[in-house]
């Protein structure tokens, strides 16, 4: 359908998302769907690997190509989609590797919110109906925090390459808000997680983990930081706020969070817990390769804005997020190794 203008075709609003192979991007395109939008979901390079997934996960996105660092693709992409709202989630989203690929994360997750906005602008949408953007801001933003909890207010204090190329993408959708009038808004949004994180974080690391151990599979998990506190949510509530942010007469930030925090030590413990082993401690290894340069130590969101203007509220707390992992990838885990699931 791409190239066809949605408003020859029907009424069916249309939704342009950067990031569609991530966590956010999937529970968006879904979300999306279940609300009679038309997806399109931009992917990057030749011959990508997470294409094939994604067509089989969600038959209903139509695949555009566009790359973050490439403004004429971003161009062509929103021509081809004639979009109503965009949806930037695409970044170099891993805190750590923003640490030894800072040039790429500065140009993909900082310089790639400066070209989305510029598509938007240049692609506009219709007079009566111009084109709305949200872009995905991150707690990473308060880094060393100011105060706490942290609201739309609290200054900034990144602590990483990532934190600092969200600021970047933060403050330039206010400055082109503010310029152009645009219908930009962002979500500041506290860590959210569920069964389709990456590996690599530390919710789904050591959700993993766990299921392996308990089945047999694996003898220990490697971790860095274990004092480190953060506001846990479900991805799938926090999508919802991010519609809720582009359906407002008004464009602003809002901040996602769940109010509550935890260390990394409490998530590892709950998780054991779940598959009824006690002595945790005995399963786990630290090693400093998984410690950063810089560390965000505490991070506890206040999304009083987000529940009185948006009436956005998360659903799922800590302890029902572990459980839905952990379960999971004990049936996920048990699966791959054709073992049953222990009960
Ligand atoms: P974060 O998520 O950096 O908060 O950013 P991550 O899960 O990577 O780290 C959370 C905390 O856990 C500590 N930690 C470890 N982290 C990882 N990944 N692996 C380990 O082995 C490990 N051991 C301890 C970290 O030091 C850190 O303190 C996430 C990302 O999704 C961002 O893109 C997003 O913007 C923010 O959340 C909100």
């Amino acid at each position: 359908m791409a190239g066809v203008s949605r408003r020859l075709l029907c009424l069916m609003p249309t939704a342009f998302v950067t990031g569609i192979t991530g966590q956010d991007g999937q529970h968006l395109a879904e979300f999306l769907h279940g609300q009679g939008y038309h997806v399109f979901g931009m992917v990057k390079g030749q011959n990508n690997p997470r294409v094939e997934r994604i067509q089989a996960e969600l038959p209903f996105v139509e695949l555009v190509s566009g790359d973050l660092a490439d403004l004429p693709s971003l161009v062509s992409a929103m021509e081809a989609c004639q979009p109503d709202e965009v949806y930037n989630l695409g970044a170099i989203s891993f805190v750590a590797l923003s640490f030894s690929q800072a040039e790429l994360t500065a140009n993909i997750s900082g310089l790639g919110v400066l070209r989305m906005l510029e598509a938007v602008r240049m692609v506009g949408g219709a007079k009566d109906n111009p084109i709305r953007f949200y872009q995905a801001s991150s707690s990473e933003m308060f880094g060393q925090v100011r105060e706490t909890p942290q609201t739309e207010l609290t200054p900034f204090h990144p602590r990483s390459p990532y934190g600092c190329a969200k600021v970047f993408g933060h403050d330039i959708v206010v400055n082109y808000r503010e310029s152009y009038g645009m219908h930009a808004s962002s979500g500041i949004l506290f860590n959210h997680e569920g069964p389709r994180r990456g590996i690599e974080f530390v919710t789904r690391k050591v959700t993993n983990a766990v299921a392996r151990i308990k089945l047999g599979l694996q003898d220990e998990v490697v971790l860095g930081n274990l004092d480190s506190k953060r506001d846990w949510g479900y991805a799938g509530d926090y999508v919802k706020g991010m519609w809720l942010m582009l359906q407002q007469d008004q464009p602003g930030d809002y901040v996602l969070a769940t109010g509550e925090t935890h260390s990394i030590e409490e998530l590892v413990q709950r998780a054991f817990a779940e598959v009824g082993i006690d002595n945790w401690a005995d399963y786990v290894r630290q090693d400093p390769k998984f410690l950063r340069p810089a560390e965000v130590d505490l991070l506890i969101g206040d999304a009083t804005k987000a529940r009185t203007k948006l009436g956005w509220e998360p659903e799922v707390d800590f302890p029902a997020l572990v459980k839905m992992m952990v379960a999971h990838d004990l049936q996920l885990e048990a699966a791959k190794a054709g073992l049953p699931v222990p009960g």
